[in-house]
């Protein structure tokens, strides 16, 4: 008699498991200065495709108007976690930082699309030439609407700041949806912390207890020092043509998969192997399909 199939648990995501993670459009680069960004729906299922047959098991999602322009339209964003779920088998995760032009309101609404994970930014930042704006009574809102629309947040950290912020929140308001405690560190923002394994190592150390699985995404050229730093501490990954659009000085990125394939390529040396979109939602806790 055969056994029946055993769904993984928290307990059977093994530390060699690599969340790779691929944020392939993000709010900041034009269509014009990159005509290979995907920006339309269609676009973004191939990248996505091929960002799961490369590693990746969840996609971090910004969306774009007919004119390539960052949007938060409701349909579009109800048409593309329908057109994600139903071609790929990836964790969906929509951006509530949008752009840094939109509204707070707007980013609240985005949990109306119900995706299975949201970014929930823990604290304003510069950003660049601009600043982006996440008072802390919005923090708050997007975290207790994340619980009660079961959307399991990934946690935005730009700054040992928003750590501690962190802390406050989940000794405010517990635990999100499922249990699990998911952070993204954020490096290399001009305003943020900077990405470097120093700032790496510091951060780590302050996450609460209560955070279950981290990774982290360097910005532009600190991508690869970030990501090594990353899997010297045994974290998971984010990469991308929303942080990084070049593979090496005057290299372009031409498809997502590229970054995808080189994160999967640095964490075999690491002796990690990618982590399946499955093992990935128990990791996360996200509500069943
Ligand atoms: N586009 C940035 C202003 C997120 O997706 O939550 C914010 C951002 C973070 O990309
Ligand atoms: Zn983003």
């Amino acid at each position: 008699m055969s056994a029946a199939p055993v769904s993984p648990t928290a307990a059977t995501v093994p530390p060699e498991a690599l969340l790779v993670t691929v944020a392939p459009t993000g709010a900041e680069t034009s269509k014009a200065d990159c005509p290979q960004l995907p920006t339309t729906l269609e676009e973004l299922v191939v990248t996505a495709q091929e960002c799961e047959a490369a590693g990746a098991a969840m996609v971090h999602v910004h969306i774009r108007d007919d004119e390539h322009r960052p949007t938060l339209d409701e349909g579009r964003l109800h048409e593309t976690v329908a057109a994600l779920r139903e071609n790929t088998g990836l964790v969906v995760q929509l951006s509530t930082g949008g752009s840094v032009h939109d509204p707070l309101d707007a980013r609240l609404k985005v949990l109306d699309a119900a995706p299975d994970s949201c970014s929930l930014t823990m604290g304003t930042t510069n950003f660049g030439d601009d600043v982006f704006s996440n008072p802390w009574p919005f923090v708050c809102d997007l975290y207790q609407l994340s619980q009660e629309r079961q959307v399991v947040p990934e946690f935005e950290l730009f700054d040992l700041g928003h750590v501690a912020a962190l802390e406050r929140l989940l000794r405010t308001y517990g635990l999100p949806h499922g249990g699990r405690v998911h952070v993204d560190l954020v490096m290399g923002v001009p305003g943020g912390m900077p990405g470097t394994t120093d700032a790496l190592v510091a951060a780590v150390h302050a996450l609460p207890d209560a955070v279950t699985s981290w990774g982290a995404t360097g910005i532009g050229r600190s991508t690869l020092a970030v990501g090594l730093a990353a899997l010297s501490k045994g974290g998971h990954l984010r990469v991308g043509m929303e942080d990084v659009l070049t593979l090496s000085r005057g290299v372009p990125v031409e498809r997502n998969s590229q970054l995808v394939e080189r994160a999967v390529a640095m964490g075999e040396l690491a002796q990690r192997r990618p982590m399946t979109p499955a093992e990935a939602r128990v990791l996360l806790g996200t509500r069943p399909l």
